[in-house]
């Protein structure tokens, strides 16, 4: 009797623990963790790099190598990278207050150091730029473990950027609003 109970315990569990389940996104990409649509559940979103990335020094058309950004839950439309063989999508944490995190990623672009970093924002039932993308270079920092937006205040961030100044690459410091 004791060992029917144990067996309907554990059964229960399994069905308790398979309705709570995260669906996982697929083995060996790059994924962040969150509510990206504000419908209180957390998903997925996970980078899908182009096909080939790993070939690209032999393409003769480099206009090819897109990336995008998917979800575990399928109701959420893709985010197409332009320009971006690898990418470590971030969650950022809600940025403007609207009950969605926001998506921060450096499209990993392979010509240069000099790179441009994105902020997604889901509004309206579609992506959006939630601030102007802006540039780092490589060289300063590891810009996929450490994202270069920081919350500063309601709807408000600081953004690290970098430029040429007189032979020099100069890093800035920028408070932006956030869409
Ligand atoms: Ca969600
Ligand atoms: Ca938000």
């Amino acid at each position: 009797m004791k060992i029917i109970k144990s067996i309907f315990i554990l059964c229960a569990l399994a069905v308790a623990f398979s309705a709570v389940a995260q669906k996982r996104p697929p083995k060996g990409l790059n994924y962040a963790l969150g509510d990206f649509n504000g419908d209180g559940k957390k998903e997925y979103v996970y980078f899908v790099p182009p096909e080939d990335a790993d070939r690209w020094d032999g393409l003769d058309d480099l206009d090819g190598l897109n990336g995008v950004l998917k979800f575990t839950d399928a109701s959420i439309p893709d985010i197409f990278v332009e320009r971006c063989v690898t990418g470590q999508p971030r969650n950022l944490g809600d940025l403007n207050g609207d009950g969605r995190d926001e998506i921060g990623i450096q499209p990993g672009w392979v010509t240069s150091v000099w790179q441009v970093y994105r902020v997604f924002t889901f509004k309206g039932g579609k992506w959006q730029d939630a601030i102007p993308s802006f540039t780092i270079n490589l060289n300063y920092g590891d810009f996929d473990k450490n994202p270069p937006v920081k919350k500063v205040g309601k709807g408000k961030v600081r953004i690290t950027t970098f430029a040429w100044e007189n032979d020099d690459v100069v890093k800035k410091h920028k408070v932006v609003r956030v869409k």
